[in-house]
């Protein structure tokens, strides 16, 4: 997704209609400061393709770190549930992804039949990583030198992600705490916001940058962040139970506040 955008420090993101209507109602809620500025829709020169026009977060920083946490316990909508429930599409691929961690994952059956449905897959993926556990995990980071790594899909126990942590802000000893002021002004945002109030938020991630100078969090990925039915409320933290929504959202904030106030102290 590193399309540079038409205007300077501005990016370009595959138009999907569920983040456009984020962004949308994100621009006009107390968020704002915590999401990239949304620039309006942009077309290719063919026409058949649609792009949201996104802020650049990472053009005011001068050789960046950038870690993508994905934040939550979820990590597929109720919807796809409901929908694999219905009608059980076997997914080659992700096996394959699975057979490629751990040969011994899939059951007997799914060998067989080389397939996995989706939530099977993603339910998966969140108990081999922080996810289930931590309400977040690492998706992939990116150091000053343009490396980078996305071999953190069984990094679960807080001693990993510490780990991780430590090299990721190895040589910027200023990041941690202004990571965790960054990520306090954000939950506090959060619980005043009626975006958070009336939005469940799956797969979205927190970007976190640093270079020499600065470093900062934004709330990026709301392609699979939905407004809650009318009659449903959330509260972020509790358990996610079938027809409930939660997302775990504030589980995975706090224990990211947590984890970095541990290092800091360390
Ligand atoms: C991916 O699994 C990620 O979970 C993707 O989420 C998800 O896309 C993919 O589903 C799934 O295969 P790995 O990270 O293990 O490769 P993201 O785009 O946030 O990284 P969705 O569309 O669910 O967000 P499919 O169905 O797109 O393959
Ligand atoms: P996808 O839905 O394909 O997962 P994301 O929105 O999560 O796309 O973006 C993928 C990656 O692109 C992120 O991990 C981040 O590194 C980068 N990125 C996303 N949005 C921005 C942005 N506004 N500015 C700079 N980099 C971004
Ligand atoms: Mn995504």
């Amino acid at each position: 997704m590193d399309i540079a955008g038409p205007d300077q420090g501005t990016i370009l993101k595959k138009l999907c209609t569920k983040e456009e209507k984020c962004f949308s109602v994100l621009m006009k809620d107390v968020l704002r400061p915590y999401v990239p500025e949304f620039k309006g829709l942009i077309g290719n020169d063919d026409g058949d393709c649609e792009y949201l026009q996104l802020q650049d977060l990472l053009s005011d920083f001068i050789s960046p770190c950038v870690m993508d946490c994905k934040i939550g316990v979820r990590t597929y909508l109720e919807e796809e549930l409901a929908k694999a429930k219905e009608k059980p599409k076997l997914r080659k691929d992700m096996y394959e992804k699975m057979c490629q961690i751990d040969k011994n994952a899939p059951t007997d059956e799914e060998h067989r039949l080389k397939g996995v449905t989706k939530p099977r897959y993603m339910v998966w993926r969140e108990t081999i990583s922080s996810t289930a556990t931590l309400g977040f995990r690492i998706e992939g980071i990116r150091r000053s030198d343009g490396t980078s790594s996305k071999d953190f899909k069984t990094t679960k126990s807080k001693e990993q992600i510490i780990k991780a942590f430590r090299d990721f802000t190895d040589g910027f000893p200023h990041a941690i705490p202004k990571y965790i002021q960054r990520l306090k002004a954000v939950k506090a945002t959060l619980e005043s916001s009626s975006f958070f109030r009336t939005h469940e938020m799956i797969g979205s991630s927190l970007l976190f940058v640093h270079d020499r100078f600065n470093a900062n969090i934004w709330l990026i990925d709301f392609a699979k962040t939905v407004g809650l039915p009318e009659n449903i409320s959330i509260d972020h933290s509790s358990k996610w139970t079938v027809g409930n929504h939660e997302d775990g959202y504030l589980i995975g904030l706090n224990n990211l506040i947590s984890i970095f106030v541990t290092m800091l102290e360390q």
